[in-house]
């Protein structure tokens, strides 16, 4: 098949995802096109069946927006025309299914418009009533629609009122990438010492993210056992969370480490995840720590529960309950058998129901099916 791709190119879930599913489909044989405002930061290597088209921009002094939307509309149907597309896959309904379906209607050769929602579409912009009708209109004209937990097609439906068949596709993870790192010098290097228990918290720092519960946890761990919390990522909540971790008096022991590539091996040092969001359509940085063999902390929220195990490779607790979040820490990181058969079980959940071959196929399946093949 030829399959387009449009997505946002930069750090995040929508977007490793969006590439990874690129590149597995082209070891797979297909013709992948990703058309996008940059190189999507994971396509770090070259595939003979991978192109990418760049929208461009002209920035006319008239314009008080630039047009973007319309650039990747008009620059999709060029795709379609020239390549002769097959499927566009729009991760995101806004805009990105929104601009597929615009391209649809310009371009001359048929194509199916396939739209994965990835959750902040719906659970913020599909709250903002200005967008709502457009976002709804994005959906209903997609050939088919996944989201990626139950969670989030039960909350489009219900905000979006819609009837729209919506398939649910898990997020994986990429295993090649992803797993436990033995001898690494990491823990030496930030001065870590063996006696010492590492938390670990990697996300954007937007608000929904809670991070402040994540040091609030952290701090109640921290009293009863010597650990270390490893803050992994920016975003706008960043000077606060510094400010709190100096008012807490925790600066030793909390590293800011910012944005990281080596995400698999600063896993590999840690011994719990904290995902301790308000809202949260998957959380795919849980499965990238359960492929690394470290148990997670969650919150019961969005499509958490559909990733954590309860009690079998980590806990869910109720949001904001920071002494819950560390009571179950302290009870894990106290238990040696518990903790190894915890991280054992994450690393068989992540294979037997997020592998990247399963969910491939996944997709796959529905592309014949929309185009009425296989
Ligand atoms: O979480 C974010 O703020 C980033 C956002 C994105 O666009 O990558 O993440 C969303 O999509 C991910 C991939 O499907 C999911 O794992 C995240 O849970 C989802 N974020 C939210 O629902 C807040």
């Amino acid at each position: 098949m030829k399959i387009g791709i449009t997505c946002y190119p930069s750090v995040g879930g929508s977007g490793i995802i969006a590439t990874e599913l690129g590149k597995m489909l082209a070891e797979k044989g297909h013709e992948i096109h990703f058309i996008t405002s940059s190189v999507p930061f994971r396509l770090d290597s070259f595939y003979p069946n991978i192109y990418f088209h760049e929208v461009e921009m002209s920035h006319y002094p008239v314009f008080q927006y630039p047009p973007y939307d319309l650039a990747l509309a008009t620059k999709i149907a060029e795709v379609i025309d020239n390549e002769k597309l097959d499927i566009i896959h729009a991760h995101y309904a806004m805009p990105h299914a929104i601009c597929a379906i615009l391209a649809k209607q310009m371009a001359k050769h048929p194509t199916k418009i396939v739209t994965t929602l990835h959750g902040t579409d719906i659970t913020v912009l599909g709250i903002d009533l200005s967008l709502k009708k457009i976002i709804k209109f994005g959906m209903e004209q997609s050939d088919a629609v996944t989201a990626v937990s139950q969670s989030l097609v039960q909350q489009t439906k219900d905000m979006l009122e819609t009837n729209k068949e919506i398939e649910v596709i898990y997020n994986f993870v990429n295993e090649k990438e992803y797993y436990k790192l033995q001898n690494t010098n990491l823990k030496e290097k930030y001065g870590i010492q063996d006696s010492e228990k590492v938390l670990i918290h990697i996300s954007n720092f937007r608000k929904v993210k809670r991070v402040e519960d994540v040091v609030r946890t952290f701090a109640k761990v921290n009293e009863q056992i010597p650990a270390r919390l490893l803050l992994i990522g920016d975003g706008p909540e960043y000077c606060q969370i510094v400010e709190l971790v100096k008012t807490l008096g925790l600066s030793e022991s909390v590293h800011f480490l910012g944005k990281q590539k080596n995400i698999p091996e600063l896993l590999s040092i840690s011994d719990i995840n904290l995902l301790l969001s308000e809202k949260e359509s998957f959380g795919l940085v849980l499965l990238e720590a359960m492929a690394c063999g470290v148990p997670c902390i969650g919150t019961n929220i969005g499509g958490i529960p559909e990733v954590i195990q309860h009690k079998e490779n980590g806990y869910i607790e109720e949001l904001g309950d920071v002494q819950a979040f560390a009571d179950r820490i302290l009870t894990l990181l106290e238990d040696k058998e518990k903790y190894l058969q915890f991280s054992r079980n994450a690393i068989n959940h992540v294979k037997t129901n997020f592998s990247s071959d399963q969910i491939r196929n996944q997709y796959e399946r529905l592309y014949q099916k929309v185009l009425g093949v296989g």
